[in-house]
Order: structure tokens, then C-alpha cells, then sequence
């Protein structure tokens, strides 16, 4: 078994929490059921449109920023002494049990008046970010940008009055980064005809007044609300990528109506795999044509390299939306590296989510923990950006390894310190010509012989967060 230390800590993380949950209100450990899974079919190849497109920015650009912002951020994970048990704050409406006429006045309360999409964008950006994803409408079916499809808008429906979607895409075009919305098409919890998930959503608490064994119609539901607010998205903001979610009922007829409809508009948009399958699901060769790329499970980290471009969702906290009730955690900057380190060797994007507050301002610990990754980025980004996943066939126990984009760079990323002051890279066909410490541009010392490898360590890590060596290779 390979080690795995970010799975190893998680379970001794839980170990602990759950020996000492009485004496002290230990933070939830990270949940195994985010650990990796491999779905895929060694075979599968995206169709060469998809790759044109994911080849444009996407395999470059690396690091995005999600964000969960809705009317259940100023709730923070709680409403009325109620919901905090769930992980999730954007499930708040399930959690705390509220039905939609309830909801509709917590959505009508959303004020984020201190909301700038300037600031947000400065922070990302000083990051290394080169994309943001923000959630357009969540499972709660209220929408943060003007829509004449549907008044459950922050434009018509609140006294705030502005725009999210319009004041945030073009502060990020300003700026040069990419801008991708979040659509839940299937869930929605405002609508009778959507599809609930599982059984915490219940038509009878969500819509009291309907009549027993009143028979939904998913199709109604999709030609009333969700295509035509695509639709809406598509054509009125300049839209680089679009995030489906939690495809329920989501038939390959339904998807494609979906994913024709960004196409007909906008041809190089960049659709997620979840347009038709969920984050758990393996991925069928006959649903490639529907999306562009595949988002593996929530705050799932990829060990193995895939054969297919991914990206993961991760989250700077256990939850998306910003959550200060009830159990949740941050995690740790050696862990948000690793993360990302190890989701970008694998061969995909990290996509980092943060939940605003309230009061549209970002959360203090998302914006430091950000800060930390944009810090490492400024000395180590070229073993991140441009780069492919790694090309050995195993991980290393010591960290993971990716490759320039021309195949001529190998980058070793140290995240855990090998002892006896040497590292050694088995399998090492290529001739290496010269290395040096990214961390602080010192010259590493190196010898090979026979397809091995040998680099010399100091004793101690250069960068405890993760030491990057770059290995120039002959041509
Ligand atoms: O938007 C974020 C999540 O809200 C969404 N996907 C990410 C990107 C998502 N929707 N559903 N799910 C994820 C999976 C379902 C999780 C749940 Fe639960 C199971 C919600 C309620 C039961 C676990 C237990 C989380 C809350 C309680």
C-alpha cells in the first residue's frame, strides 16, 4: 500500500476527535467518505473538441477559486437554534427543516452590503488564482443574478438590489482571470417538479401546501426554470466556464439539452462532468460529449493519476458556505499544499472553494489560508501552472511529481522530508543535466546511474510546506 499521509492523518485526526469528543468540542476531522476513489476507465479519452477547449486556459491556468455565497451565508450554518448538525451551511434550508415559503424571507433578508467585487478579485488574484466559480443559484433555487425567468433573484427579490453575477464577472475580466458560474439544474428546492436528493429533503416539509402524492415532472421544471436561466447566464454575462451539480434525474436526453444550449451560445464555455454524473459515479464513454472535463467527488483529493483531465472541489473548510455554528474545520496550510499539490500531479485543476459572509465580505481565515498558497505560488508556480500530471507510473512516498508542458522539466515537489539526507527517483530513463532548490534557487547536488536518481538533501526541509526541486532534462 502506498502511504497516503493526508488519508493516514485523517484517520487519526478521527481517532482522536472521537476518544476526546466529550471532555472538549474537538473540531469533525476531514470525513473519509471525501477519500479518493479511482472511477475511471483506464480507456477513456475526451473527444478532441473538449481537449481544444481544457487546452485553451484550463490545464494551464491550474488554481481556481469557488465560492459559496447565497442567502444562507448570513445564517452561517444555523437558523433558529436549528441546522447546525448538518456539515454543509448551504443546506441550511434541509438542515433546519424550512419550507420554501419560510426560506423566501431569509432570501428576502440577504444583504451583503459590503460586498466588492474589486476587493474579492485583489485578494484572488494576489493568490495565484486564475479562475473563480461562484454559485449563480444553489439547491435553494434563489438566483444572485438578474432573471426574468424567475423574481426569486437578489435583483428583484431583495432590497440589496445588485447584481453578483454581472459585478463579479467583470471584475474578474478586468483583471485577466477566467469566470465560471455554479448551476444547480436538477436540484431545487423552490420548485415542486425538481428532484430532491435523498431522503432529508421532503416535498411535504419544503411544500406543505401541496396535496398529498402530487407527481412531479421533472421536464416541466427544466423547460420552466433551469434551461431558460442557463440560457439566461449564457447569453447576458461573459461566462468561461459552467459547474453543474448533483445531476438527479439527469437522463443523457435531459444533460444534452443542457449542454447544447451553452454550446449554441458559447461555444468555448467549459462544462464539468456533473452535468451528468454525480461526484460518486464512474464515468460512461458515452457521456463524454456532454462535458469537457470531470470534477471528482466533493473535497476529493486525486493519489493516482487519471486519464482523464479532473479538477477538484475542494473546500478551505468542511463546509462551502461559510459555517461558524455546530462542527466544522479549517484545514491546515500543509494540508491546502499537499492538496493541491497532489490534485495537479494527479493531472487536474484545484478548484479551492471559500463561503463569503453575510455581509458579503470574505471570510478572514479563507483569505489567509488563500494568502499562504499565493505566497508558495510566487517561488514554486512553474511546478504548478502549465504543467502535466506526473509521469512515473507511482507516487512517491516522499511527495509527487509533475512535468513542464513540453515534457523537458521534471518537478519534484518533497512534502514529506526523506532521511539520510538523499532522495532517490527509481525509473528515471531520461538524462538529468541540472537541478536546483525552487524554495530559495540554490543548486542541488545530483548523480544518476543506472535509470536511479540520487539528489542530496539537506538535513532539514527547505520549505516545510513542500521543498520543489527542478530537474532540467536533456532533449
Ligand atoms: O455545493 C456543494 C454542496 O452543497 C453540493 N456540492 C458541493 C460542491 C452537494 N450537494 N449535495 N451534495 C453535495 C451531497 C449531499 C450531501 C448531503 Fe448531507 C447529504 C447533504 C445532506 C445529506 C452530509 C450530511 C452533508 C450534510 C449532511
Amino acid at each position: 500500500m502506498k502511504k497516503q499521509p493526508i488519508f493516514l492523518l485523517a484517520t487519526l485526526a478521527a481517532a482522536f476527535t472521537s476518544a476526546y469528543a466529550e471532555e472538549k468540542k474537538a473540531p469533525a476531522a476531514p470525513d473519509p467518505k471525501h477519500a479518493f476513489e479511482y472511477r475511471f476507465s483506464d480507456d477513456l479519452k475526451q473527444t478532441p473538441d473538449s481537449e481544444a477547449r481544457l487546452e485553451k486556459w484550463f490545464m494551464d491556468d491550474k488554481f481556481g477559486a469557488f465560492i459559496h455565497f447565497g442567502a444562507y451565508s448570513p445564517l452561517e450554518g444555523q437558523y433558529e437554534g436549528r441546522g447546525e448538525g448538518f456539515r454543509y451551511s448551504e443546506w441550511i434550508q434541509v438542515s433546519a427543516g424550512m419550507s420554501a415559503e419560510e426560506y423566501h424571507k431569509v432570501a428576502a433578508a440577504f444583504n451583503p452590503s459590503e460586498f466588492n467585487a474589486d476587493e474579492w478579485v485583489k485578494v484572488f488574484k494576489d493568490s495565484g488564482i486564475k479562475y473563480v466559480v461562484i454559485t449563480s443559484k444553489h439547491h435553494d433555487g434563489f438566483a444572485l443574478f438578474k432573471s426574468m425567468v424567475s423574481d426569486y433573484n437578489i435583483v428583484d427579490g431583495t432590497e440589496f438590489k445588485r447584481d453578483i453575477i454581472k459585478e463579479l464577472s467583470e471584475a474578474c475580466h478586468r483583471e485577466g482571470l477566467k469566470f465560471g458560474v455554479y448551476y444547480s439544474q436538477a436540484q431545487d428546492w423552490d420548485e415542486p417538479d425538481a428532484p430532491y436528493l435523498n431522503k432529508r429533503t421532503k416535498l411535504s416539509i419544503l411544500h406543505p401546501e401541496l396535496p398529498v402524492g402530487y407527481e412531479r415532472d421533472m421536464d416541466r421544471y427544466i423547460q420552466k426554470k433551469s434551461l431558460p436561466q442557463v440560457e439566461e447566464l449564457m447569453k447576458n454575462y461573459e461566462i468561461d466556464l459552467i459547474w453543474f451539480d448533483t445531476p438527479a434525474e439527469m437522463t443523457f436526453e435531459r444533460a444534452k439539452q443542457f449542454s447544447d444550449m451553452v454550446r449554441k451560445h458559447r461555444p468555448d464555455c467549459l462544462i464539468n462532468s456533473r452535468i451528468i454524473h454525480s461526484g460518486k459515479d464512474k464515468i460512461l464513454a458515452e457521456n463524454l460529449s456532454l462535458f469537457d472535463y470531470v470534477s471528482v467527488g466533493d473535497k476529493e483529493v486525486p493519489t493516482k493519476k487519471l486519464p482523464l483531465y479532473v479538477e477538484s472541489p475542494d473546500s478551505v473548510s468542511s463546509s462551502f458556505g461559510y459555517k461558524t455554528h455546530g462542527d466544522h474545520y479549517y484545514h491546515t496550510e500543509k494540508e491546502l499544499i499537499e492538496r493541491m499539490v497532489h490534485t495537479v500531479c494527479a493531472g487536474g485543476n484545484y478548484l479551492l472553494n471559500n463561503g463569503p459572509m453575510g455581509n458579503g465580505k470574505l471570510d478572514p481565515e479563507a483569505v489567509r489560508l488563500y494568502g499562504i498558497l499565493g505566497k508558495w505560488l510566487e517561488k514554486n508556480g512553474e511546478s504548478i501552472y502549465s504543467t502535466r500530471r506526473n509521469p512515473f507510473a507511482e507516487t512517491p512516498e516522499w511527495g509527487d511529481i509533475s512535468i513542464s508542458k513540453q515534457g523537458d522539466i521534471l518537478y519534484l515537489h518533497i512534502m514529506e522530508w526523506p532521511e539520510g539526507g538523499e532522495l532517490s527517483l527509481p525509473e528515471m530513463t531520461a538524462k538529468a543535466t541540472a537541478a536546483t532548490f525552487l524554495t530559495n534557487g540554490e543548486t542541488a547536488e545530483f548523480s544518476q546511474e543506472s535509470d536511479v536518481l540520487k539528489i542530496k538533501l539537506p538535513e532539514q526541509a527547505i520549505d516545510p510546506l513542500n521543498t520543489v526541486i527542478k530537474v532540467v532534462l536533456e532533449k
